[in-house]
């Protein structure tokens, strides 16, 4: 170095010790450049080193990537790119791979031909996993040659040296995180499997091998899907059922910014919105989320007006347009602005025009061209529209009667003398007869009974949202005390188990019917967090002089009977088909549907709830079709209905 001229060799010198400060910052103070030691940052280091081999991948050079977990936790990471650049640069002369090392901040952007989109959370890069590696190697393969170079805390040990020759090209990185940083080294596998599948999504063709070498936990994995974020929706709905076949993919690019979305409804309630922006998750949502939401919700409003499908001053809200939805949203920009409190929030506002056009464009012409699913989805919105409406009048004169009323609790509710909730049951019970037996019969220190209707409510007259205005309902919000809808409190609930008791017939199953779907929609953490039950009151009563005995099923009945006609098989038993709850008395039904000791509770589970809601929509809906269909398929259960 002697012949150089002195003042290079003194900016050498002095670039030299800004580096050295650099990587000593990242050791001193690991958590400002990847969030934290623990866990979370350790797998990090992994995404920081991929997202480069992912950025040439992008670039097009690139269409395979190994992330391998070594014995002893080391991570190898390949790609079949162009291999980081080689040669020396001005600047620091030195090799552009020690530099991208050694440089904190030095990402995959140096050079003439470097890439316009690039990933990289914080934008650290690669001399950021080296600092905070115990060791790191990387193998280049360019030019034929295989170039090698070792790295020791972030210390060059080896500069780069040929050390073979190749017919191939692309980057071997090999690292072993520092245990004297990371609270633990232990990688796991699956963490790394689900976000390098997340990657081969969002990089349509692009092939990404998984393995775990070590000891016993050997696994790999290979993930490939040609249809990119399609292929991810297709995934995220494969335990649901699609109302349309097709998932509907839309894309267009402006100003060096491209956008990709990919959306299927489903006929459940959830909605499912993925976004990223140069292939990182904005879970904190972001311009492109609302350049889609609005985008989505001004399409489907303007098809469901042109379509005559809105009744007057009808108006679909964003909610109500994506209920049921399930969608990717993918945006490359390149300058991404990471917002928010975990710097997972998208901030440039360009982005937000962009997916608006695009998605307002494609998706109109897509309804146009498809308008059977054009349709199909906007009445999943107008349904998600009426049941807010319902719930929202329903809340009004809850609030409304509770301001006239005060909180007072109903008049026909017996209470129980218990007040800790979690030791207390409602019997919500049909029919005032059984309703007095149940308040005769009930064990008062813990069970409460709220006798519902004098007389079946005449359900089949009435429509959806007028039931929920009903009277009658009122006192089963007030009795259970959590409120409703977007106020509903699970925590100020006055019992943790909701019985619903009613007859095995028709009527009964109504009520069932109706109250499960009231739950369903105005208060679904009750059942989702398990405090509804149906009471199973017994099917038949056996009858052998002074011995009595309940069945609860055909076969039970047979076996009771055997038994008690006994081994002779000459003594005569009475089978009596139970003729309802309001026959029984008070004691009968004590012992058979209300003592813990006996009884059988169905415990109700948000499947049994979806299920109510759709014989409920059938039954109250204003298309008199599927309701036809339904009751004929089901003529048994709804025999005196009259339509
Ligand atoms: F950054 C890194 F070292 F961590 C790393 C980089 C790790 C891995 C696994 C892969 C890579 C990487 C970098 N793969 N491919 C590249 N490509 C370049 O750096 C590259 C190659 C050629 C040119 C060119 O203009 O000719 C430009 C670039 C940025």
């Amino acid at each position: 170095m002697s012949d150089i001229n002195p003042i290079a060799s003194h900016e050498y010198d002095a670039s030299q010790i800004q580096i050295l400060e650099g990587l000593e910052a990242v050791r001193k103070r690991p958590g400002m450049y990847i969030g934290s030691t623990s866990e979370s940052g350790l797998h990090h280091l992994v995404y920081e080193i991929v997202d480069n081999a992912i950025d040439e991948a992008l670039a097009g050079y690139c269409n395979k990537i190994e992330v391998t977990i070594e014995p002893g936790d080391v991570i190898c990471v390949t790609d079949n790119g162009r291999g980081v650049p080689v040669d020396i640069q001005e600047q620091s002369g030195k090799p552009a791979l020690e530099v991208v090392y050694t440089v904190l901040h030095a990402g995959g952007k140096f050079g003439g031909g470097g890439y316009k989109v690039s990933g990289g959370l914080h934008g650290v890069g690669a001399s950021v996993v080296n600092a905070l590696s115990e060791w790191l190697e990387v193998n280049v393969h360019k030019n034929g040659n295989i170039y090698q170079i070792k790295f020791c805390r972030g210390d060059i040990i080896e500069d780069m040296t040929v050390i073979g020759k190749t017919d191939r090209t692309g980057t071997c990185v090999r690292f072993k995180p520092d245990s004297r940083i990371f609270d633990t080294t232990d990688f796991n596998y699956e963490t790394l499997r689900v976000r390098m599948r997340e990657q081969a999504f969002l990089n349509a063709g692009l092939h990404i091998v998984t393995q775990d070498l070590r000891p016993n936990r050997e696994r790999r994995d290979t993930m490939h899907y040609e249809g990119g974020i399609r292929a991810f929706v297709a995934y995220i709905n494969q335990n649901k059922t699609p109302i349309h076949d097709e998932v509907i993919y839309m894309s267009g690019e402006r100003n060096g910014s491209a956008a990709e979305v990919a959306i299927q409804y489903h006929d459940g309630y959830n909605e499912v919105l993925a976004s990223f922006a140069n292939n990182i998750h904005t879970p904190e949502g972001g311009m492109h989320e609302t350049g889609f939401k609005s985008a989505v919700t001004k399409v489907i409003n303007a098809y469901a007006q042109s379509a005559n499908m809105l009744k007057d001053g009808e108006k679909l809200t964003g909610d109500d347009c994506r209920e049921g939805l399930t969608a990717v949203l993918s945006v490359k920009l390149e300058e991404p602005q990471f917002e928010g409190q975990t710097k997972a929030k998208l901030g440039n506002s360009e982005i937000r025009t962009l997916v608006e056009s695009v998605v307002s464009e494609k998706l109109s012409t897509y309804f146009e061209e498809n308008p059977t699913v054009a349709r199909k989805i906007i009445e999943k919105a107008l349904m998600a529209a009426r049941a807010r409406e319902a719930a929202k009048k329903a809340r009004e004169n809850v609030r409304r009667k509770n301001a006239l009323e005060g909180s007072t609790l109903p008049g026909k509710l017996a209470d129980c003398n218990e007040r800790d909730p979690a030791l207390t049951e409602i019997y919500i019970v049909e029919g005032d007869s059984a309703g007095g037996s149940a308040k005769q019969g009930r064990d008062s220190r813990f069970q409460a009974i709220l006798p519902l209707w004098g007389k079946m409510l005449n359900v089949e007259k009435a429509r959806a949202d007028r039931i929920y205005n009903n009277d009658k309902l009122t006192p089963v919000i007030t009795a259970l005390g959590a409120g409703i809808g977007e106020d509903f409190d699970l925590s100020r609930l006055r019992y943790h188990k909701v019985i619903i008791m009613a007859d095995a017939d028709v009527d009964g199953s109504h009520i069932r019917t109706l109250l499960l779907t009231f739950f369903f929609r105005f208060m679904r953490p009750l059942i989702e967090n398990g405090h509804v039950y149906a009471a199973q009151p017994p099917l038949f009563k056996l009858e052998r002089g002074k011995q009595v005995r309940y069945a609860f099923s055909d076969e039970e009945r047979d076996r009771i009977s055997a038994e008690m006609r006994g081994p002779d098989g000459r003594a005569k038993v009475d089978i009596s088909r139970n003729k309802g709850l309001g026959e029984m008395d008070f004691h009968e039904l004590w012992e058979t549907t209300m003592n813990p000791e006996t009884r059988i509770l169905k415990r109700i589970t948000l499947t049994d709830a979806i299920q109510a809601d759709e014989i409920f929509t059938v039954l109250m809906g204003e298309k008199v079709e599927p309701r036809r269909e339904f009751i004929e398929k089901n003529a048994r259960y709804v025999e005196n209905l009259d339509i």
